[in-house]
């Protein structure tokens, strides 16, 4: 498949933050002397006590640990609020949006955000909460649930946010795992029309979790919920009682600041736990360069506050950096898929920050949506969390961002904390579908099975073979298996558990999960590469690809494929796409087995839970495991009722 090449728009390239030259000068400083690179780039955080010792780190097992700027002080909370109040204290903090548009927007300023949060902070403390206790969050999109990332950062607890959609089950899991004895939560959520019973679940939840003494309850829809007394307290009555005056606790750099949840390819999910200092560093600077943000921008990054993506890119990163940032409570399509063009309109938003997912969903329902808007105010856009297939960013590109706006495809994980390997828009001629180069102080390497470094063009499995400040520093309660999860694959590096090709040029193509690699006939196939194919099809919306067994090759091929709202599968289709991917990437990607499916089993967070098809794939149908955190579980009943008789 042939590639195009963008180049940096010559208005970007005399403008930006970073350009091309600086890029290069910056990350080669970066790389040959980190301990004088980031002493300086972390000047960009208000430390209460200077910190001395910068990078204190080793991947390998005789001395195995993370530090960084191990004997500084700050808090967090401050750097995002108290610092930019003097100068732009009614600058907007957060530019909050309903799901039903029919509901009015809140617009936050830094000043009143800060008061919020003291507010809120005194109540933790009331509530008993100090430093090093968890605080579970279980809320859904509205501005409190920044609030009390914020307020937990302020008194130094550590919060755990756990996305709303996940079941009651799954919550009570989380809870008693790191062992906090509080939970915010929402009467009701409400999305896309429809309402979540979040206050419910919570009390499904803790009949499991007898350590839970306290409940905060927002109220969001008004909605009558049952309310325990001597341990459900209502949010708005409790806060009003509260001096709007917390002085931030000076936290050290290494004590922790949020766990996140998150699941491997084994177990139960793992506590990723993250501390003060390199995050607050990680997260700013990242926002800043990649998004090439500047005070007074409308910046939207469309993820939800439950995932990491919504921790560092929609409230610490641009907060810390003094943004104004979108928080958006819907969904993309609902009241129709105009919806998200229709907030960059009504904002002005000029940063958008979005899921392949979303786009090839909004793609699916034809340009007419996107173009029916404006979105003139847009220059950026960006692209976070799965390998954006060439043909979704090449929509994205042309359609929503009118060829204007460069796009930052960028690869990192809830472990690295922030972006990791990304296109800086200034400085880097993109490729659709390649997360390009990465970003300062990182340094990716390529091993094959046995460890071997690859050098210059190829593909192997991704490694980081030296630590960056944001990088998480344990799994909660359990550092052996940090360890053993990613410092024992290959020893002395860490691990991402993605394959990646790397070109002549020096880009990085994520070419998804290794477990996610098949092996037909012996070639080894990125499945991303095969869906990328199917997705380039007119007729194609999404496509799932997952190997199977096969007697002679080893491993087949099994596509699962939805076609457009306009297009009736059939079986001249089928033969059209088997053809079509041979034409594509070569007969060795033939499919085997193509299964239309009107929709693809995800998780909430939109990812495609690829464990489920792979064992449709395999045929093994008799326990598909917990899929409860499916968004919608009927999918996976009916790919069940259709699949295709084999030979
Ligand atoms: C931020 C986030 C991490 C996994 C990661 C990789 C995939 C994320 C990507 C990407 C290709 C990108 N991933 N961004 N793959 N290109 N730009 O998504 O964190 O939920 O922990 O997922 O997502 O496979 O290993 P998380």
């Amino acid at each position: 498949m042939g590639e195009t090449l963008y180049p940096v728009p010559a208005a970007w390239a005399a403008d930006a933050l970073i350009d091309e030259a600086r890029y290069r000068e910056m990350y080669a400083r970066s790389i040959e002397d980190p301990e004088g690179f980031w002493r300086e780039q972390a000047q960009r955080i208000d430390w209460i006590r200077p910190f001395t010792r910068v990078k204190e780190t080793s991947f390998h097992e005789a001395d195995f640990g993370i530090a960084w700027f191990a004997d500084g002080t700050l808090n967090l909370s401050a750097n995002a609020l108290d610092r930019h109040l003097a100068e732009r204290g009614e600058a907007i903090a957060i530019l909050w949006e309903p799901d039903d548009p029919a509901e009015p927007h809140r617009e936050i300023s830094y000043r009143a955000l800060h008061a919020d949060v003291c507010r809120f902070a005194n109540l933790l403390k009331a509530k008993g909460v100090g430093r090093g206790d968890r605080v579970t969050i279980y809320l859904p999109m509205v501005p409190e649930a920044a609030v009390a990332m914020l307020a937990c950062a302020r008194i130094g607890a550590i919060h755990s946010i756990v996305f709303a959609g996940f079941s009651p089950d799954a919550l009570a899991g989380r809870i008693v795992d790191c062992d906090s004895r509080i939970v915010l939560t929402a009467d009701e959520g409400l999305r896309g029309g429809k309402r979540v019973r979040l206050k419910a679940n919570v009390d499904e939840a803790l009949a499991q979790c007898p350590g839970v003494e306290t409940v905060i309850v927002l109220r969001r829809t008004g909605a009558d919920v049952a309310m325990q007394p001597g341990r459900d307290i209502d949010w708005h009555d409790a806060v009003a009682a509260q001096s709007p005056d917390c002085p931030p606790e000076e936290m050290s750099a290494e004590d922790p600041l949020f766990i996140l949840y998150t699941s491997g390819s084994t177990g139960k999910p793992k506590g990723v736990l993250h501390t003060t200092g390199g995050y607050s560093v990680w997260a700013s600077i990242t926002h800043q360069y990649v998004f090439d943000y500047r005070p007074g921008q409308v910046y939207w990054c469309a993820a939800d506050i439950g995932w990491v993506t919504g921790h560092s890119y929609v409230v610490y990163g641009p907060l810390m950096n003094g943004a104004t940032t979108v928080m958006f409570e819907g969904v993309p399509n609902w009241p129709d898929p105009s919806r998200f063009w229709q907030v960059v309109d009504k904002f002005g938003v000029e940063i958008f920050y979005g899921a392949p997912t979303a786009l090839r969903a909004l793609m699916r329902e034809g340009d007419d949506w996107v173009t029916r808007t404006s979105r003139s105010t847009l220059r950026l856009l960006g692209s976070v969390g799965e390998p954006i297939n060439p043909e979704a960013w090449e929509w994205y590109h042309k359609v929503v961002g009118e060829e204007r706006c460069p796009i930052v495809d960028t690869w990192w994980q809830t472990e690295t904390g922030g972006t990791m390997i990304t296109p800086l828009p200034g400085a880097t001629a993109l490729k659709p579908g390649s997360a390009t180069r990465p970003f300062f102080g990182v340094r990716p390497a390529l091993l094959d099975n046995d460890g071997t470094e690859i050098e210059g063009a190829g593909n192997g499995c991704l490694v980081i073979t030296d630590s960056w400040p944001g990088q998480m520093r344990t799994v909660w309660g359990d550092h052996e298996r940090f360890f053993q999860t990613y410092f024992t694959t290959f020893a002395g590096q860490y691990f991402t558990g993605d394959g990646c090709r790397r070109d002549e040029d020096g880009y990085y193509w994520i070419t998804g999960r290794i477990d996610d690699v098949i092996n037909v006939s012996g070639h080894r196939m990125g499945t991303a590469e095969i869906e990328s194919a199917l997705v380039a099809h007119v007729s194609v919306a999404e496509a799932a690809v997952v190997g199977m067994p096969h007697d002679i090759k080893g491993q087949g091929i099994y596509a699962f494929v939805t076609t457009n709202a306009d297009v009736e599968p059939d079986e001249a289709l089928r033969r059209e796409l088997i053809q079509w991917v041979r034409h594509e990437i070569g007969p060795i990607a033939t499919p085997d087995v193509i299964q239309f499916a009107p929709a693809l089993p995800k998780t909430r967070s939109g990812k495609i839970m690829r464990r489920i098809l792979r064992k449709i794939g395999e045929n093994d149908v008799s326990n598909l495991g917990d899929t409860s955190t499916l968004a919608d579980p009927s999918v996976v009943d009916h790919l069940l009722a259709n699949r295709p008789q084999l030979a």
